[in-house]
């Protein structure tokens, strides 16, 4: 492609799909034929690359997943094709900006954070590094919710991303499939051998929308396919013309569409509605359905399956992949238990993401046996058969047997029957894997050792450095060469570079730049102003008790309590940044928001500090926003209690892109720090280890803390002594939570270690060069918190898959 061609072509197209010239043109209109474009031109790589995955017969891998949170597109596939730059010239001729144009598509927010934003990761390192990994997930209709703020208040409204239509997806009604709920299962006996009848289900239609997911620079296409859910028209009959039939005609039409209708908006919650339980079973049926059809129709032998397939759970949420096989195996192709179990477990493989108690999925069995009854008979047998190994292994140990069951105490235990039902599960961080080999999980892992591993998240480079912060890696390219943006292991050639005072000087204008484009942003989007020379202090990700938000603010406070005692004292100014949504239900959360917003208000309208602290919070965080946050932070804040933050992956895009993280030993904090060094981090607080002991000890008084230390008996009464604006007993339960509930997730046991940290960061930063040299440092480890390298080690680890190159 090039200049000339491009525009040429794009005039055509343009005028074939509207009827009219470009100069009568509406930028939408721009949009929409610049996206029929990418995907007419990646439609041939699309089928050139599936053409080469049936011919050469390479094993497969299918990424199930409730959540894919990809975010914008057009960029991306611009950059990954390599237009990017002609385009802009060739709209520069024809007095379009394409900024503009790229900032019409929605966000495709079809996830609720660090587990949805993973899966889209990996699919871009699937895809650059010519893997044949493909997504299969929902095609909700509303996305996470936006988040306005209203008086200091989360209000939530509807995502309708797709109100103007997706250019990248394409239907395949040809490739619906039928997924079955309710009635009930009639046993019959033929040959000796029992065969299982489900009749009086209600059925629902799945219909695929596939997405092309392009490599970077490579001819690789693979494929997201999301799945919608629709009535079938033999249950959908209008023209029955009886009042009473039309009407539970359209209730009937509602009710099956609400299965694809929105994203469950509460993680880190186990959310126990039928719908929720609907919606899984709805993926895992429809996507095995079409992945078991299409095998078959290339001839493959169900023998073979699982050297063919590997199929991955993200999280529990898919967990129902493994009897829905083990279904379908046997009712449908007739396969003995014993052989379907065997393929089962070696096709499924399950990632966990959480240890988090109220996370881990479970579900009554009375409702699970009303929706699914012929997979909760498989379920049953699936744990009458591991229960009785347990017995072999564990005579009249009833209480261990118990605390492993997959359907014990009136419930069915999904994270039970993932690490039942499949051959490996893996942690998302070193920490996190060892505590559920040696706490969560420690009986399953006495029992399955071989089955438990750790893979470490990593992140896209290509979007959270190349797109996010081109001027960064122009330089890094400058310096090191481009390899590093499929080779992200080159990145530590930077580390020759860390006392070069050309590269800091470049570092430094390009982090000020940044900081500049986000202080613009601030200002337009809160009309608060801040020193972009300030130090940007950010927290963004999930508002959760976990995640400690609480923390953060406590800190502030006591910053602002020493600066109003004396307004000359020497610290460097501050811009404190926040970002994130709340669960809707979930009111701690939702405090923690409005007391941000409160501080917020009281110091960035207070004189006598002189300027030197900002708190802003930015409302409806999203991959776009973050992609404009991440390039301008200087502090990572990273400061969960340590123990409950699996890995976290916006550390890493905060250590790409030259920020120094201010964190507690906790999740993949631990490795950044291990790659970095102690020299170039911030660590502070309780460890893991210090943490679980309380749990399981006790020994935790929070009032020694407020007794103990004048500041936190300040910071504590000024939340509950009209010190901040707005009513007197608004933050009455923060204050509870953290003295009366005896402060669950250890804030004030941090506090001073954490005021401590936040003066060595002060230190670090007044010393220019030396601040320089640690970023440059973070930057340069940062290869190996790429997904190429996660991928990679999946790839090579549990799925037993290699690249298939794809010719021009
Ligand atoms: C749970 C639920 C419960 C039911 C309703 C909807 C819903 C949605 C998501 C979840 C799972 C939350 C687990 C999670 O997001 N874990 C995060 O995973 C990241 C990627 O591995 C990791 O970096 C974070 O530390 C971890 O909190």
């Amino acid at each position: 492609m090039n200049k000339g061609l491009f525009k040429q072509l794009f005039l055509e197209k343009f005028e074939t799909m509207h009827g009219q010239t470009i100069e009568e043109a509406s930028p939408m209109d721009i949009y929409m034929t610049l996206g029929t474009m990418i995907r007419d031109y990646m439609s041939r790589k699309w089928i050139a690359t599936n053409k080469a995955y049936v011919d050469q017969e390479k094993k497969q891998v299918y990424y199930f997943s409730m959540e894919f949170l990809l975010g914008k597109m057009m960029e991306r596939n611009l950059l990954y094709l390599g237009w990017k730059e002609i385009v802009e010239e060739a709209f520069g001729e024809l007095a379009v900006d394409l900024e503009s144009i790229l900032s019409l598509e929605p966000d495709a927010g079809l996830g609720n954070g660090g587990l949805g934003r993973l899966a889209a990761c990996f699919l871009d390192s699937f895809a650059s590094l010519q893997l044949p990994g493909h997504g299969c997930g929902i095609r909700y209709k509303y996305g996470f919710f936006d988040q306005k703020i209203v008086d200091g208040y989360q209000v939530e409204l509807p995502d309708p991303w797709l109100k103007n239509g997706n250019v990248w997806e394409i239907r395949k009604a040809d490739k619906a499939v039928e997924v079955r709920f309710g009635g009930n299962v009639r046993l019959d006996h033929h040959d000796n051998t029992t065969i299982f009848i489900h009749e009086n289900y209600d059925s629902v239609l799945a219909v695929p929308y596939d997405s092309p997911i392009v490599g970077f620079r490579n001819n690789t296409v693979n494929t997201l396919r999301l799945w919608s859910a629709e009535t079938t028209m033999r249950d959908f009959d209008f023209s029955t013309f009886n009042r009473g039939d039309y009407l539970n005609a359209v209730k009937y039409k509602h009710e099956v569409e609400s299965i694809s209708q929105i994203l469950y908006p509460d993680d880190q919650h186990q959310e126990g509605r039928i719908l929720r339980l609907k919606q899984q079973y709805f993926l895992v049926s429809a996507s095995l359905q079409s992945i078991i059809h299409r095998y078959k129709k290339k001839g493959g032998s169900l023998d073979e399956f699982s050297h063919k397939i590997a199929i991955h759970i993200n999280d529990t949420h898919p967990v129902l992949a493994i009897p829905e096989l083990m279904r379908i195996f046997i009712d449908e192709e007739e396969m003995g238990w014993d052989q379907a179990w065997q393929i089962t477990t070696e096709t499924i493989s399950y990632t966990n993401h959480t240890i988090l108690p109220e996370a881990l999925e479970k579900w009554p069995i009375d409702l699970f046996q009303i929706l699914l009854p012929r997979i909760y008979m498989i379920v049953h047998e699936i744990n009458e058969r591991f229960c009785h190994e347990l017995w072999q292994r564990y005579p009249n140990n009833w209480d261990k047997i118990g605390q492993m069951a997959v359907v014990a105490d009136g419930y069915v235990h999904m994270a039970h029957l993932a690490v039942v039902g499949s051959h490996s599960i893996n942690g998302v961080a070193e920490i996190h894997s060892e505590i559920l080999k040696k706490q969560v999980m420690r009986h399953f892992h006495e029992l399955f050792p071989h089955k438990f591993n750790n893979k470490t998240n990593g992140i896209t480079p290509r979007r959270w450095l190349l797109k996010s912060n081109p001027s960064l890696a122009q330089l890094i390219t400058d310096t090191i060469g481009p390899a590093w943006r499929n080779d992200s292991s080159e990145l530590i050639q930077l580390m020759k570079h860390t006392d070069d005072a050309y590269i800091r000087d470049q570092v430094f204008t390009i982090k000020h730049n940044n900081k500049l484009r986000l202080a613009k942003i601030i200002e337009e989007k809160t009309s608060i102003k801040v020193d972009p020379s300030s130090i940007f202090d950010v927290q963004i990700k999930r508002i959760h008790g976990y995640k400690r938000q609480v923390l953060n603010v406590l800190h502030i406070m006591d910053l602002y309590n020493r600066l109003r005692e004396n307004p000359d004292l020497n610290i460097l100014p501050r811009t404190f940044v926040f970002a994130g949504k709340s669960a809707p239900s979930y009111y701690q959360a939702k405090q923690t928001i409005k007391l941000i917003h409160s501080l917020a208000d009281l110091i960035n309208k207070d004189a006598s500090i002189k300027n030197k602290l900002k708190v802003v919070f930015l409302e409806n965080y999203s991959v776009s926003l973050a992609e404009k946050i991440f390039p301008a932070a200087e502090v990572s804040e990273q400061i969960s209690t340590a123990s409950k933050e699996a890995s976290g992956t916006g550390n890493m895009k905060f250590m790409m892109n030259g920020a120094i993280t201010l964190g507690t030993l906790d999740g993949a904090n631990i490795e950044i720090k291990d790659a970095v060094g102690e020299e170039n981090i911030v660590i502070f607080g309780l460890t893991a280890h210090d943490v679980l002991a309380y749990y399981r000890d006790g020994g935790y008084n929070a009032w020694d803390m407020y007794h103990q230390d004048p500041r936190i008996k300040m910071i504590l009464t000024q939340l509950i002594n009209g010190f901040l604006p707005g009513a007197q007993d608004e933050f009455r339960s923060v204050y509870d939570a953290l003295l009366y509930q005896n402060d669950e997730y250890f804030v004030l046991k941090d506090f001073s270690s954490y005021v401590d940290a936040h003066n060595r960061v002060n230190t670090l930063y007044s010393n220019r060069n030396q601040w320089l040299k640690m970023s440059i440092c973070n930057i340069a480890q940062s290869g190996r918190f790429s997904s190429d390298r996660t991928i990679s080690e999946y790839a090579s680890g549990i799925w037993k898959i290699e690249p298939v190159y794809i010719a021009e």
